[in-house]
């Protein structure tokens, strides 16, 4: 029998929420808290979907009323939610006035992102606003606006003139203080349109910090054609995601406006370091460590690199006694539980998680995942043998071929200069030449790590990534 057209059956919710970055990621994490909230405690927090690059999600959203199915897989069995919780889906280039009207319209009380790292326009090393990145320069001299910092600066300036409050602005990416850091590039844009602008924006805005956790494979045909066996129906918009979902948030709302998310599991708190320390820390760091020497090893997949030994006694390692010494846990949380905790999501055989997607962009990942604890582990003359052999493995990645001598596919907004960097060097000058990058690497922390890395960089080009972390645990 055919698979069914997916349609929608209840009206969408009215929208109190415009969301930039309509990913997986998003439609399997805050857009199921938000419907879980209206369920419970009501409130108009219907989403407004943005792409701000690709049709692709609006096209297969949008014939079938901007529902979707949500396949949450555990080791033992599977689970299906009917996503309603999206109110309409908008693709930015095709009309950027459409945007910024949703944004402005005084019912949407927050705009929230998920853009991933290189969203931000930003100096990964320092969080400051990149002035060379075409879409800034683009977007400080049109009204229509490219990249996130525009969009949302151009939508506060609406409100401003219109009289209403600003939206809060809720960041949901991977980065250290999330709200923080997005609050200074908006602030520095602003000030480069309009210094009233951007006093009204510092005076009256909220940028909470948020801390989002759950594993999101990217969908695969494989996925949906499961999702079509499991409810009959064609669903070109469904997402696989894990059970396991955290959501740690800064209780600073503009006008206290906001879901009850509160109510369905997420975590309201005076401070989301602690939490966001140990999940960029610990969850992202080693999932980064894993996948960039996992990928040049052959192994495909997280869990397939978790069921080597090898890297299984690695990962365990560095959360043990390289990373946990340096963090200072939330209160009543036990590192040790979460490492032991995050293991299990990591070798979950029904989550098929590339380890090419999660090693995507790592000029953007390195910094806040695996440098600052590097830098802290320094400091104190502690053990980081594990540490450099990620940040070495990461340079490995951005060579050209992996250990079966296939091409290696490199996917990072500073791909080019990552391979100008390897480019008739030997292995040393590639490391140096890396490091030397100050985007990524502050240039003390850089000389620090030199030698260090440059020695794991040799040993894993000459004797490869297995027989290198046999050496790092012998010793
Ligand atoms: C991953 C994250 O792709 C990546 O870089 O480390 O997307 C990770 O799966 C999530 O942060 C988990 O919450």
């Amino acid at each position: 029998m055919p698979n069914k057209p997916l349609t929608r059956k209840a009206p969408a919710p009215n929208p109190g929420i415009v969301h930039l970055g309509l990913g997986a990621f998003f439609r399997a994490h805050g857009a199921i808290y938000t419907q879980q909230a209206m369920a419970k405690a009501g409130g108009d927090w219907g989403i407004i979907g943005v792409s701000l690059k690709s049709p692709t999600t609006r096209d297969a959203l949008q014939p079938q009323g901007a529902v979707y199915h949500a396949l949450e897989l555990a080791p033992d069995g599977a689970e299906l939610l009917l996503v309603t919780s999206l109110n309409a889906v908008l693709v930015a280039p095709e009309d950027p006035s459409a945007v910024l009207a949703a944004m402005a319209d005084p019912a949407v009380k927050i705009v929230s992102l998920t853009v991933t790292e290189k969203g931000y326009c930003h100096h990964p090393a320092n969080g400051a606003l990149d002035r060379n990145h075409p879409d800034i320069i683009h977007d400080l001299t049109q009204d229509s606006p490219q990249s996130s910092i525009g969009y949302l600066t151009r939508a506060l300036a609406l409100r401003k003139a219109a009289g209403i409050p600003p939206f809060t602005v809720l960041c949901c990416d991977n980065l250290p203080h999330n709200g923080q850091l997005l609050r200074g590039l908006v602030l520095e844009f602003a000030q480069s349109l309009d210094p009233d602008l951007a006093r009204w924006i510092a005076d009256n805005g909220a940028f909470p910090s948020t801390m989002v956790d759950r594993i999101v494979p990217a969908t695969t045909d494989e996925t949906r054609a499961e999702v079509a066996r499991l409810t009959g129906f064609a669903d070109a918009a469904s997402v696989v995601h894990e059970p396991y979902r955290q959501w740690v948030m800064e209780d600073n709302f503009v006008g206290a406006a906001r879901p009850a998310w509160d109510q369905v599991g997420a975590e309201l708190v005076r401070d989301v370091a602690p939490f966001e320390d140990m999940k960029l820390r610990m969850l992202n760091a080693s999932h980064s460590a894993l996948s960039y020497l996992g990928y040049v090893a052959g192994h495909h997949t997280i869990t397939n690199v978790m069921a080597d030994p090898v890297f299984d006694a690695y990962a365990q390692r560095l959360w043990a006694r390289e990373i946990i010494p340096h963090l200072t846990p939330p209160e009543g949380v036990s590192l040790e539980n979460y490492a032991m905790a995050l293991r299990a999501r990591f070798k979950n055989p029904a989550i098929q998680h590339r380890t090419w997607q999660i090693a995507m962009d790592g000029s953007q990942k390195l910094p806040q995942r695996l440098l600052g604890t590097l830098r802290a582990a320094r400091k104190k003359g502690a053990e980081d043998g594990g540490l450099i052999l990620a940040v070495a493995g990461w340079m490995r990645y951005t060579a050209d071929l992996d250990e079966a001598g296939d091409a290696i596919e490199l996917r990072d907004p500073m791909a080019d200069a990552l391979r100008a960097a390897h480019s008739g060097m030997d292995g040393a000058e590639a490391v140096a030449r890396i490091l030397g990058i100050e985007a990524i690497f502050d240039p003390s922390l850089a000389d620090d790590i030199r030698a260090a890395v440059t020695d794991a960089y040799l040993a894993l080009s000459r004797d490869g990534v297995r027989k290198s972390l046999e050496a790092y645990l012998a010793t």
